[in-house]
């Protein structure tokens, strides 16, 4: 596979949000897109399978299920562009589907470079199908993909896994019409959302039995110790996950179990936590089916279909750019 990797800034980067985040006067934060170092991806992959945790085989299943409805409803030519491809797996469904119409190109997008390497090693037995990989942040990659487009080829964009979620209901609005503004009309977005469910089955899909997710939290302080020299005691401190009910979103936080200091030289600061104190580190928004809808054309999409997932509620739609 090709892979189009970043001028790497990428180290400052880190070491710029890790400073911005942990220096904030009131909730101090860290960034989600931080958890996937090998290490996080990983977990991030045993996460996946853990009973708890459906999302990610219910968005699975929807694809596999319905692989040939939505092709069929997609004019080709199409060049397919994946935001944050991870593993590759789930997409296996729509590329076999799309190539057995005619030759595909697959673009991933991925900020990991070790989820581009899986992902080429997932998808490169499938017939007919030629894949080229950007080392990028989401938007910046798709940018190049769509300079990319040969003339009378359509977009189709894929954004899986209800990473949607992690975005605060605006941004992820903003993020949304971003991508809009990168398409030509007739371009087409899959949207997979994870939706509304009660409060009980998040807290355990997120503090899992085995530790899992615990460990994929707290991943975040070791990358930050491995990358940035800091010395993060990670005994000290505990995963915890919240339910906020105004925002419809599950919390992760990494909690300090005592009063503490921990210096970040890569990041020039020294960070002081009084007991109980917290690092937010990730949220993920529930949807409900409609509001879905609502959103995209907010964004500048019109929504042709949704596929629900009834054992895990959760939505694939069929965006539409208008
Ligand atoms: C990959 C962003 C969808 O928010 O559920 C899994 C990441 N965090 N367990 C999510 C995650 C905790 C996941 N997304």
């Amino acid at each position: 596979m090709l892979v189009h990797a970043i001028p790497s800034n990428a180290a400052y980067e880190f070491a710029a949000d890790v400073r911005a985040g942990l220096m904030r006067r009131g909730q101090k934060e860290l960034p989600s897109k931080y958890f996937y170092d090998n290490v996080g991806s990983a977990l991030f992959e045993v996460i996946s399978h853990l009973p708890e945790y459906g999302l990610t085989r219910a968005d699975e299943r929807l694809l596999r299920r319905h692989a040939d409805e939505i092709v069929d409803r997609l004019a080709g030519p199409v060049a397919v562009a994946e935001l944050g491809s991870g593993s590759g797996k789930k997409t296996r469904w729509l590329l076999e589907a799309f190539c057995r119409r005619q030759r595909t190109s697959y673009y991933p997008v991925e900020i990991s470079r070790s989820a581009l390497v899986m992902c080429e090693r997932e998808l490169s037995d499938i017939d007919a199908i030629s894949i080229v990989g950007f080392e990028r942040e989401y938007l910046d990659g798709l940018l190049e993909v769509a300079a990319y487009r040969k003339s009378g080829q359509r977009l189709f964009v894929l954004f899986l896994g209800s990473t949607i979620g992690n975005f605060d209901r605006p941004a992820g609005v903003k993020f949304l019409a971003d991508v809009r503004g990168i398409l030509e009309p007739g371009d087409s977005l899959l949207l997979g959302t994870d939706l509304e469910k009660p409060s009980s089955q998040l807290l355990r899909a997120y503090d899992d039995e085995l530790g899992v997710t615990a460990a994929f939290n707290l991943n975040l302080l070791a990358r930050v110790n491995r990358d940035l020299g800091a010395n993060f005691d990670l005994r000290q401190f505990a995963h915890e996950a919240r339910i906020n009910r105004e925002t419809r979103s599950v919390e992760m936080h990494l909690v300090s179990k005592r009063r503490q200091s921990v210096t970040v030289p890569a990041a020039e600061v020294v960070v002081e936590f009084v007991q109980g104190e917290s690092i937010w580190t990730e949220s993920s928004h529930k949807y409900a089916v409609e509001e879905i809808i609502e959103t995209a054309a907010r964004a500048g999409f019109r929504c042709e279909t949704q596929w629900i997932d009834e054992e895990w509620p959760f939505a694939e739609s069929l965006l539409i750019a208008a």
